[in-house]
């Protein structure tokens, strides 16, 4: 110490002040939190009173609780430097927080007489995929627990940008977009160099408008649509005015969640899959923050716990050449569900197929969405050229980026599409953006040949007028660049996704070895293999999320029925 709890002893309030009479706490720290907002107010009212440029308290991750940052007996920690570089100080704090890798507990012996709670079905993950099974289940009659390792739930999916593809949408016909469900599979199989399994890719495409109306019809707003990469025509949904998806959709689940009375338990980390002699699942173990190892019991299992990419060391393993390249993932995607799964006898598929993102800002972990290219921005060089389709796969945007000098571009575009996607915003305020008056002046300040750059800006405006892009063939380019300013940010590929993972059949059933699927285990979302083969594209993340979150919380429930 000294810590928070001293400060508040020295102010004369006790430890019931906080910890309530009962001094009960549990894993979601329920009562301090409670105590923290009924003294200083909810997180939107201190957010109020900051001045600063940064405003902690007002964060892209939404509503979350004080305790996820202020912790009372040990140091202080700030989340959003698990991902910023903000000099942001917390009181009683360090400044630097990041969550280390973990590696799962192992218990070989499962203790005698630990508290065990009772539940139909649970569910280790809280991000798009867990919440969306633990919300169909729920509404299908059965009893679930939801878990989440980290302290806030979101997970990945709370981080999406681009949107989430969908095919043959009420909102695409509205738009006059005519697009189907076949090509949707097409572009997808396509995407994934023909690996995938084409029976998951097939549900992925036919279900996905259905998914669109579902989330629609929570609260989602997926009015807007815009055009990602290796997609034939505009299938990516999200909210009006081009935000980020993930940070809508997230929060209409966790309210959805809420108003159910979900239980959903934060800081619980499900350390092994509970199976009796027959190898039928029985429950979890589970290491919670403060209650430590107890267990649940249920007749069914849903692994919904995410990829691997911000778990460096095994990314490596799978994938040397990306040895130290950042990530674009929240640090609690470590892969411990693919564990888990696999240690329950699930088998893996594709493991080594990771996907590298095109447009990482240069020296950060702050992914910029493929819809800002979707809109129009082009990629350049440091000799001041264009030298890719900026709209092509994501595996080949990244190794042509890899290729250039400094192993980095820039990202440029202009004032008319900065007004075309609200995103762009987040990258000013976070100081990412390199403006200039003049395509001259842009040049100068990024240290490009200013005749160089306006000679490639002048190609691509004429070959946007002409319809044509005869060097680069990009297919779609809806806007030129002529509207001062002209901005740009320096990107490098980063770890993004992770494609493989248990192996599960079409009724998200997870598989053992020997083609049998494991009685009661289930999953669905990026810890799953098969649905996007060796690359996924853009804007199919979501759509997975929510299409396999739905089938494995409606066979789930069946199933323990
Ligand atoms: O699906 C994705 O990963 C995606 C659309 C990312 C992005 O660039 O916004």
């Amino acid at each position: 110490g000294p810590y928070l709890a001293d400060a508040h002893k020295e102010k004369g309030l006790n430890c019931a002040a906080c910890h309530g009479a009962k001094m009960d706490v549990d894993d979601n720290e329920t009562t301090v939190n409670a105590s923290c907002v009924q003294c200083h107010g909810s997180l939107a009212k201190v957010a109020e009173k900051s001045k600063e440029a940064i405003n902690a308290h007002k964060s892209h991750l939404g509503n979350m609780s004080c305790t996820v940052c202020h912790a009372g007996h040990t140091d202080s920690t700030t989340y959003c430097l698990n991902c910023h570089n903000f000099a942001l100080k917390i009181p009683f704090g360090k400044v630097a927080a990041r969550v280390p890798s973990v590696t799962l507990p192992v218990v070989k012996e499962v203790p005698a007489n630990i508290r065990t709670d009772k539940t139909d079905i649970v569910i280790i993950g809280a991000g798009a995929t867990g919440f969306t099974a633990a919300i169909t289940a729920h509404d299908g009659g059965a009893k679930v627990i939801l878990l989440e390792k980290m302290p806030i739930t979101g997970g990945n999916s709370q981080l999406a940008a681009g949107g989430m593809n969908a095919a043959e949408t009420r909102i695409q016909k509205e738009k006059g977009i005519k697009d189907s469900v076949d090509l949707m599979y097409e572009d997808t199989m396509k995407g994934g160099k023909n690996i995938s399994d084409p029976d998951l890719v097939k549900i992925l495409a036919k279900d996905s408008a259905a998914a669109v109306d579902w989330l629609t019809s929570i609260g989602a707003d997926l009015s807007d649509v815009g055009r990602l990469g290796g997609a034939s025509v505009a299938r990516a949904h999200r909210p009006r005015g081009g935000a980020a998806v993930g940070a809508n959709i997230t929060q209409v689940l966790k309210k959805n969640a809420e108003d159910r009375k979900i239980d959903v338990r934060v800081n619980s980390r499900a350390v092994q899959i509970l199976e009796d002699g027959k190898g039928h699942v029985t429950g979890v173990l589970v290491e919670g923050k403060h209650s430590k190892l107890y267990k649940i019991s249920a007749k069914a299992v849903i692994i919904a716990t995410g990829g691997f990419s911000a778990n460096p060391e095994r990314v490596a393993y799978y994938q040397p050449a990306y040895k130290g390249m950042t990530s674009s993932n929240q640090p609690g995607a470590t892969g411990d569900g693919i564990n888990l799964g696999a240690t329950a006898g699930g088998e893996l598929v594709d493991m080594k197929q990771i996907q590298i993102h095109p447009t990482v800002a240069a020296g950060s972990r702050i992914l910029i969405t493929e819809a800002v290219r979707g809109n129009g921005a082009i990629l350049v060089n440091r000799e001041g050229k264009r030298f890719v389709n900026e709209m092509t796969t994501r595996d080949a945007a990244s190794a042509a980026i890899l290729v250039q000098t400094g192993k980095s571009a820039f990202l440029v575009y202009d004032e008319g599409i900065r007004k075309s996607l609200k995103q762009i915003e987040g990258y000013f305020h976070l100081n990412l953006v390199t403006a200039g008056n003049t395509i001259a002046d842009l040049a100068t300040k990024i240290k490009v040949p200013a005749a160089e750059l306006e000679a490639t800006i002048n190609a691509y405006n004429k070959a946007v007028d002409e319809k044509n892009d005869a060097v680069f063939k990009r297919p779609d380019m809806p806007r030129s660049l002529k509207t001062p300013g002209f901005y740009a940010i320096e990107i490098t590929p980063g770890v993004h996704y992770t494609m493989g993972g248990l192996k599960v059949d079409t009724n998200a059933r997870v598989m053992a070895k020997d083609g049998k699927p494991i009685v009661g285990l289930f999953a669905a979302g990026e810890g799953t293999g098969g649905v996007h083969g060796a690359n996924r594209l853009g804007g199919n993340s979501i759509t997975q999320t929510i299409v396999f979150g739905k089938i494995v919380g409606e066979k789930a429930a069946k199933f323990v029925k």
